[in-house]
């Protein structure tokens, strides 16, 4: 097999090159290491006995998998060990996880959804961990509201997805990079360098289930893509639904494609300005998707430049291609 860069040299030329912090090279090394622990669980299904509902609710009232619950509790145990973090917020708490006095504090948050696409587990489907890094230049312990960081603050952002083989992608905003986990070794290796997305594609991924709901920029824009040659685009286009963002992201890093989950007027009845959680899903996804040359947008503002107001916020979201994303911003002002 060829040599390839190992995540660990990869990260010391961060440091080198890019002057990323030796706290934050050891904090992603430490996430690095608790999605090789969830790999393992996601990777064994049935036989670890982690399939399944597990009778409770998270804050945000939606049904948690056992595996959503084990993948919280392992990723935070991990973490919070690293001594660069200072709290964690993650998207099956209610409120942000603090370091506990038995652990040195350090000068990082980190946000988390420890097991996106859970919906997926049971019948092994994609799932992934999405996490994001903000700073932290106190020595105090934070509050909630100290996490409600615009995603333009980020240090680092990334994801790890589990499918046909576990891979964790990253940015430090210089660039995307890509590494595949040897299950053999356990260790992850440079499999793809600088990811880019390109400007054009025909390929769309959306909940088409949820049509009767859309408002009309985006009702306008899948109508003008499924009337395919015949229509105003004169394209035929095609669809994916991964029902995981982390999948649906990576095939977009990978070939192109754009993603919508928007508001619609079924969700806004119930209070909710789309599904997406701002904090754990728009903001990570978004800088990966700028840095690799694509676009994030609510609609009415870049993802980044959101300003949170709570942990669970959530946005809808439209990221991908640019060419694709700028005709759906377009659409919205019109
Ligand atoms: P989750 O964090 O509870 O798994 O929800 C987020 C997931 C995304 O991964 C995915 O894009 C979306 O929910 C799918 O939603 P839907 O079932 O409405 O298609
Ligand atoms: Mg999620």
């Amino acid at each position: 097999m060829r040599k390839r860069v190992s995540l660990a040299d990869y990260l010391a030329n961060e440091t080198q090159v890019n002057h990323v912090t030796a706290e934050l090279v050891k904090l992603t090394l430490t996430i690095a290491d608790a999605c090789v622990d969830i790999a393992a669980l996601v990777r064994h299904g049935e036989l670890a006995d982690v399939l399944g509902a597990s009778g409770q609710q998270n804050v945000q009232g939606e049904d948690q998998k056992k595996l959503d619950i084990i993948s919280n509790d392992v990723f935070i145990e991990k973490t919070q060990a690293s001594g660069a973090l200072a709290g964690i917020a993650s998207e099956e708490l209610d409120h942000h996880h603090p370091i506990p006095d038995t652990h040195q504090r350090g000068s990082y948050l980190v946000t988390v959804d420890p097991l996106d696409g859970s919906s997926n587990i049971d019948v092994n489907g994609a799932t992934g961990t999405i996490f994001s890094v903000l700073p932290w230049a106190s020595d105090a312990a934070p509050r909630d509201e100290d996490f409600l960081q615009a995603g333009n603050r980020q240090v680092l952002a990334g994801y790890c997805l589990y499918s046909s083989a576990t891979m964790l992608v990253l940015t430090f905003g210089h660039g995307v990079a890509g590494f595949t986990l040897d299950i053999e070794t356990g260790d992850f290796l440079l499999s793809h360098e600088a990811m880019k997305v390109p400007a054009e594609t025909t390929e769309f991924a959306i909940n088409a289930a949820y049509a009767a709901h859309w408002y009309p920029p985006v009702q306008r824009y899948i109508d003008e893509c499924v009337s395919g040659a015949a229509g105003p685009r004169e394209t035929d286009f095609n669809m994916r639904w991964a029902g995981s963002m982390v999948g649906d992201v990576h095939r977009i890093l990978c070939r192109g494609g754009v993603f919508l989950y928007p508001a619609d007027a079924r969700m806004e009845k119930s209070g909710r300005a789309g599904k997406l959680r701002l904090m754990y899903e728009a903001s990570p996804m978004a800088w990966l998707m700028e840095q690799a040359g694509g676009l994030a947008h609510t609609g009415a503002s870049e993802i980044m430049a959101v300003q949170p107001t709570s942990l669970h916020q959530r946005v809808p979201v439209f990221l991908g291609s640019s060419d694709e994303v700028q005709r759906l911003i377009d659409y919205h002002n019109a």
